[in-house]
């Protein structure tokens, strides 16, 4: 796992989950709340397979796409 501070403000908000040494996940809080808002799933080739958003702020995800 890899935290990353994408626009610098001090805190993490987007987090990378590695498995075998790939990318797998990718979780990011784009609206810097502390919550994570948005999913992206990796396969093998690093393609997006499928993303996530949370639209209501709860840190639970309310919308799938695959
Ligand atoms: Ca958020
Ligand atoms: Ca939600």
């Amino acid at each position: 796992m890899s935290e990353v501070d994408a626009d610098y403000n001090g805190v993490f908000d987007l987090f990378k989950y590695y498995e075998s040494g790939k990318v797998r996940r990718k979780e990011r809080d784009t609206n810097a709340d502390g919550k994570i808002d948005f999913w992206e799933y990796f396969d093998d080739q690093g393609n997006v397979v499928k993303t996530g958003k949370d639209i209501d702020g709860d840190g639970v995800m309310d919308i799938r796409d695959q």
